[in-house]
């Protein structure tokens, strides 16, 4: 008997007949073709990068554990290891993926040892281009650009005097007395390999996974700040096919993962293994206990202990909008097999600034520096949804739509008037000049800077480019984007909608940010028709929506 992955019995052990394999190539020369590999010298540049992460590491445990009056053998000993998560130690990164690194340490080392001897470590080599250390960080974490890669490195302290190289992550006992950062850090390699482990046929996971991740971007479906599944739960949905169809090829799990999830009986969860209980007084996914658990609507389970819900932000309306892409990608790969369609369509990108008759828009805004308005959208992006499920309720409003990327923009104002105003969005009186547009995806899946052909931002009329002398009053600006779906009116006359209660809600609720200023920070909510959006959220081909509408929500 084979081994059985996953919690119940294979659906099919099928394995793949010859037009299986070449509907797999075809997908993989598509993937290809979309930039989703990377070249086979850069995938060794990362090994070369990864040792020398490894070399660090050991050098900081051995210099920390001298500091601590051991021997000079004992401090070799104390070792100190690394491990990746994230798409690297998926196997599904592209050209601009970063590294997830996780240094683990023994008892000795501490936190603040790492953001004081690594960091000294790092700086001195030559390659460390960019260094941002986040101590206060929910995950503390010291962001690197090394050698033109990004690298984001943790740090867990286990309760062991020594890290061997052999060591793994499995054992739920090196979760003791350990604090609650360190058991977050050592969370995203623990559900990786878990996820790695429970996969009977790694490279078709990997092929599956690439082409699921690729089609849940360009559908605009892929960011978990704002309510749709992230790289991790996509991960986990595409496993537990794998677990179903242990024989067959990716492709075969492409067309599979979207005949399951279409049907699956949402709010069940999808589980890679039964939920292990463990060693330590820290809460676990239970419907059955906790309220808040079973108002999950699509939960994905983490297999490692322990086990938490994935998706505990998927509202209503983008669950709506999930099933919908289901559907979509079920009747296309379906058309794929039957040779109606390519790979090609089944990639095409989303329709999101063309579909809705109206849009609400949301402006962050900073008369302050890139880091103060950094914390500032942040914690908007965060909360959007909230203004979702306000939005979802209203009467008159079939769906509230929240657009899963960022626009971010940087403006030099010429009088206080128009900063006032644009931190209002709204245009100014004076030509503005634009110092970046960048897309940014929410969760930084990959970040994207919105250019049209010749290489310029792409930019309204109003706007001018900045020269190195320009004056002005900086303003920051991000914009996030809801569509919105009316209901048909019962009577067939005209819908009026009533925001003033979801808008003030909202408000207020931004207005109690922790650090708010009234002077610095700004948030404006306002409805926008689609032909009336701004050029930036359009790519430089893409047709505008006309004013003349035609079969729009
Ligand atoms: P890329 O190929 O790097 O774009 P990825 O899936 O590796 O895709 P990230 O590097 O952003 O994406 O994230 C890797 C993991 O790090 C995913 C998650 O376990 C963890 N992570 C990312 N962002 C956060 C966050 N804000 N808070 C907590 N964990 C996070
Ligand atoms: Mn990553
Ligand atoms: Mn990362």
């Amino acid at each position: 008997m084979s081994r059985q992955f996953g919690v119940t019995p294979p659906v099919s052990t099928a394995g793949s007949k010859p037009e299986d394999r070449k509907l797999n190539e075809e997908m993989i020369a598509e993937l290809k073709a979309q930039g989703s590999f990377e070249s086979e010298a850069e995938t060794r540049k990362r090994i070369r990068v990864l040792d020398t992460m490894k070399k660090l590491a050991n050098e900081f445990v051995y210099q920390v554990s001298l500091t601590k009056n051991m021997s000079e053998g004992m401090a070799r000993d104390a070792g100190g290891k690394i491990f990746t998560f994230g798409s690297y130690r998926l196997g599904v990164y592209g050209p601009g993926s970063d590294i997830d690194t996780l240094v683990v340490v023994p008892k000795h080392v501490s936190r603040e040892a790492f953001f004081d001897v690594m960091d000294k470590l790092l700086r001195k080599c030559p390659e460390v281009e960019e260094i941002s250390p986040v101590p206060d960080a929910f995950v503390p974490i010291i962001k690197i650009k090394f050698d033109g890669i990004s690298i984001d490195l943790i740090c867990g302290r286990l309760d062991l005097a020594q890290v061997p190289a052999s060591l793994t992550l499995e054992n739920n006992e090196l979760l003791r007395n350990i604090d609650e950062k360190d058991l977050r850090a050592l969370n995203g390699t623990r559900v990786t390999d878990d996820i790695l482990r429970l996969v009977p046929e790694r490279t078709v996971f990997k092929q599956a996974l690439r082409a699921i991740k690729l089609w849940a971007q360009r559908r605009a479906i892929y960011a978990n700040i704002m309510g749709f599944p992230g790289g991790v739960a996509w991960a986990m949905m595409v496993a537990r096919i794998c677990q179903l169809y242990p024989n067959a090829v990716a492709s075969t799990i492409v067309n599979r993962f979207f005949f399951i999830y279409t049907r699956w009986n949402w709010p069940q969860p999808v589980l890679l293994k039964h939920i292990e209980d463990g060693p330590l007084q820290v809460r676990i996914w239970n419907p059955k206990i906790y309220p808040q658990d079973r108002s999950h609507r699509m939960p994905i389970i983490t297999p490692a202990y322990p086990s938490m819900c994935a998706t505990h932000n998927i509202t209503a309306s983008t669950q709506r909008v999930i099933m919908q892409e289901l559907s979509r990608g079920l009747e296309l790969t379906q058309e794929i097999m039957d040779g109606k369609r390519t790979w090609k369509d089944f990639f095409e990108r989303h329709r999101f600034f063309h579909e809705y008759k109206y849009y609400m828009k949301v402006v962050a805004a900073t008369k302050g520096t890139a880091e103060q308005h950094l914390a500032w959208s942040g914690f908007i992006e965060s909360k959007l949804r909230l203004l979702v499920q306000k939005l979802e309720v209203i009467d008159g409003i079939d769906l509230a739509h929240p657009f899963n990327k960022t626009f971010d923009r940087s403006l030099l104002c010429k009088t206080e008037e128009d900063a006032r105003l644009v931190a209002d969005g709204k245009p100014p009186v004076n030509p503005l000049i634009v110092k970046d547009t960048e897309v940014k995806e929410a969760d930084e899946v990959a970040k994207t800077t919105a250019l049209d052909g010749n290489g310029e931002p792409a930019q309204a009329d109003f706007t001018e480019k900045a020269s190195p002398n320009d004056e002005g009053i900086a303003v920051e600006t991000t914009h996030l984007f809801i569509g919105i779906a009316v209901k048909p009116d019962p009577e067939g006359g005209k819908r009026t909608l009533d925001l003033q209660w979801p808008c003030n809600e909202f408000y207020d609720l931004c207005r109690g940010w922790a650090s708010y200023d009234e002077d610095v920070f700004s948030m404006s909510l306002s409805m926008t028709r689609g032909y009336q959006l701004p050029d930036f959220v359009f790519d430089a081909d893409e047709e505008r929506p006309s004013r003349a509408r035609k079969h729009k929500r």
